[in-house]
This record gives C-alpha cells, structure tokens and sequence, in this order.
C-alpha cells in the first residue's frame, strides 16, 4: 500500500485489496428484541474483513435473517457481495471511498451490503495512516451521549419495569417499540411513571395514514420524536401526517440515501432523521445526509441495528459529528450480548455517555476465537 495522501475530504492513502473474507455470524441476544415486525432471539449478520499490505480492516454488515426490516437479508447480502461487490474491488486500485463507491455503481439498492464493505475499508485507512475513524469523518470529542431501545413488552407493567432498570443503569433517554395494540396506552404508561424523563416511539412502518388518530393520541405526551409511523417507503403520506403532529416525525426505513433526506425535508415529511450508515449505503454517505441536515438545522441521530462492538465502535465515531445532538440507540455491550465478537466492550458511563474508540480505524480487537465460534459460515475470496 502506498502511502499517497490526496487532497480529498478523507485524505486516503492509494490501497489495493488483495483478500476479503466474509463470516455469516449468529449470536444470542441478552434478551428477545420484539418489535412491530418480528422477534429476534439471535442477531445473525455478516462480519468483513478486508486485507491489504499485511493490515486488516474490519466491517459489519447489519442485514438480518428475515426481510422483516428492510428487503435485504444475509443471504441477499452474502449473494451481492460474493458475486459483485467483492469482485468489483479485489485488486482495484483506489484512493478514496468515493472512488471505491464508483466501482459500485452497476450494483443497485442493497445499501446494507454495501455499507458493510465500506466499514472494512474505512478501517483499513484509518489502521494504514493510524488515525481513528472519528478523526477521518470529522468527529469531535471524547464521548457521545446515547439512549436505550426497548423492545415491545407483553404488558404495561413489564414496560415500565424494565425501563425503571434502564433508567437505574444510567440510560439518559428511552424510545419504545411500538404496534397497533401496544400503542398509545403504553406510551402513556410510560410517561406517567416517569413525566420527566426523554422518551420517543418507534412504529416501524406499522401504520398507515389512516390510523393518524391513533398517532395523534401520543401527541400530547410530550415525546421526543414518533420514528417512521408509516410505509417503509413512504415520504408522501408521512408529509400528511407531519402536517397534523406537533411532535416531529422522525425516519428512519424510508431514507436510502441523501437525495431521499433532500426529499423528505423539501416536502416536510419528518422534522428530525435517524441516520444508519448501512441503511444509506455507508458512512460516507451517512456524513453526507448529515451535512446536509446540519445545514438546515435539522436534528439528526444515529439509529442501530443490535451491532456487535464492530458496528458500534463505528456508530461511535459517526455519532461525535456535531449534528448529531440527539442520544443514539448506541446502548452498551452488555444490553445486547453476554460475550462480544470485539473488544474492549463497550460501557455506559455516569453521565449517560459511551466513550468514542481512539485507536486507528474503528479502534477495536475483534476476538477470533469467539468470531470463529458465532460463524455459521465462512467465504474467502482473492488470495
Ligand atoms: O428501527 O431502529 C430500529 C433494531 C433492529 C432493526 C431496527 C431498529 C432497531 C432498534 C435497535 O431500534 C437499536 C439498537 O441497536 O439498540
Ligand atoms: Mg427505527
């Protein structure tokens, strides 16, 4: 690897990548996450590693088993990975992640299998020129302040009780899954057990205009922000809906890249953005979309996908740009997994923040031997 500083945004170095290893992990959760679309038990995704001139770089790409929160899956993903975007970038010269996405363009849509290839090459550039990825996308300062996602409970009580546990860790900000059901009289359970603390919903796409009563049931209840109430590719009806909701509707399904913000803030459909860089095809274009909300004053925070401590040291780096101003659903290690395929493992500090990774790239170790244990399946392409 030469080490050729260009004068772009990300100051790269000219890389070739000689080897890409893929691993289909599956790993128990603490506990099952429900939300409006399904169960999850064990979180399966696909872990990268990228390797060029003796250094690897680490990425995660969050699709899941099941199409339930968005069309890809990991079998989708390892498919347009082994057969295209891998093929695309062994032994291709480039100097920067624009020039890398480049050589993506004939692959269409699935942004979480791109995101995940383009994590590992943020880390390979970050380990090459021993800086932290916090540092290449223009993050700022020592910690981020974070928040906890629950999931959907079996009753109010439950709700409440395990958010009073939440709450005694440190969490400094609550959202709350939501369903036609477990809706408007859990949300004000919630907050009538706690009037003071930062709470928000997330509907997952449960919901269609039509239902705009039971939304404007939660309206008074003093929330944060109601996450992508309707279709997971609506911006139309969602404008409809904004127009009659004081409390900011934030997406999170329907944005895929920076043009979909660009529409959802020109025709009013949110006030707010959740920003996942696998959803919009990576990191570069998650500080795109980014840039372009601080521009206009628009909040923006960053949503998770139940990472392992790969993907969450990268949500880390991303939520310490300074238009992040809202908590992320960046919760500690220990409230998704007992044992992590990274280390050190990520804690909640005492003022409801999590420290953002120092080391170069993405600033953590992943454990091989438990990464090995956690694979379902392995694939390994180049040489
Ligand atoms: O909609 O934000 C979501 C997890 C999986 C899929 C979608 C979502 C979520 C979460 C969990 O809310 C956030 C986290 O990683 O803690
Ligand atoms: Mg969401």
């Amino acid at each position: 690897m030469l080490l050729r500083l260009l004068t772009s945004d990300f100051h790269s170095p000219l890389m070739i990548i000689e080897q890409i290893e893929l691993y289909h992990i599956s790993m128990p959760l603490v506990a099952p996450f429900e939300t409006s679309f399904g169960v999850e038990t064990d979180r399966e995704c696909i872990i990268v590693a990228a390797h060029a001139d003796g250094l690897t770089g680490w990425g995660e790409c969050v699709a899941s088993a099941d199409p339930g929160y968005c069309y890809e899956t990991v079998k989708t993903a390892w498919h347009i990975l082994e057969d295209f975007l891998i093929p695309a970038t062994l032994g291709r010269e480039f100097d920067d992640i624009p020039s890398l996405a480049a050589a993506w363009s004939g692959v269409r849509g699935h942004p979480l299998a791109k995101a995940g290839l383009q994590m590992a090459v943020w880390d390979l550039i970050g380990r090459a020129q021993g800086l932290p990825l916090q540092k290449l996308l223009g993050g700022q300062g020592d910690r981020v302040r974070v928040g906890v996602s629950v999931g959907i409970q079996p009753s109010r009580e439950a709700l409440v009780e395990r958010i009073r546990a939440y709450l005694a860790e440190g969490y400094p900000r609550i959202k709350i899954k939501i369903k036609p059901g477990k809706d408007v009289e859990y949300a004000r359970a919630v907050r009538e057990a706690f009037p003071e603390i930062l709470l928000q919903v997330d509907a997952n796409s449960a919901y269609r205009l039509e239902d705009a009563p039971t939304i404007r049931a939660m309206d008074d209840l003093n929330l944060l922000l109601i996450e992508q109430p309707l279709g997971y590719d609506d911006i139309f009806d969602h404008a409809k809906l904004q127009a009659q909701v004081k409390t900011p509707i934030c997406l999170d399904e329907s944005i895929h890249s920076p043009d979909h913000a660009r529409w959802a803030l020109e025709l009013s459909a949110c006030r707010i953005i959740n920003i996942k860089a696998a959803r919009v095809g990576g990191l570069y274009e998650a500080v795109q979309i980014h840039d372009l909300c601080r521009a206009r004053g628009v909040p923006v925070w960053c949503g998770g996908m139940l990472e392992t401590g790969i993907g969450r040291a990268s949500n880390l780096a991303l939520a310490s740009l300074p238009g992040f101003t809202l908590p992320g659903d960046i919760s500690a290690t220990n409230r998704y997994y007992h044992e992590d395929i990274a280390d050190p493992p990520f804690m909640l500090n005492s003022d409801g923040t999590i420290n953002v990774p120092t080391g170069p790239g993405l600033g953590v170790r992943v454990r091989m031997g438990v990464l090995e244990r956690v694979t379902k399946r392995k694939g390994k392409y180049g040489n």
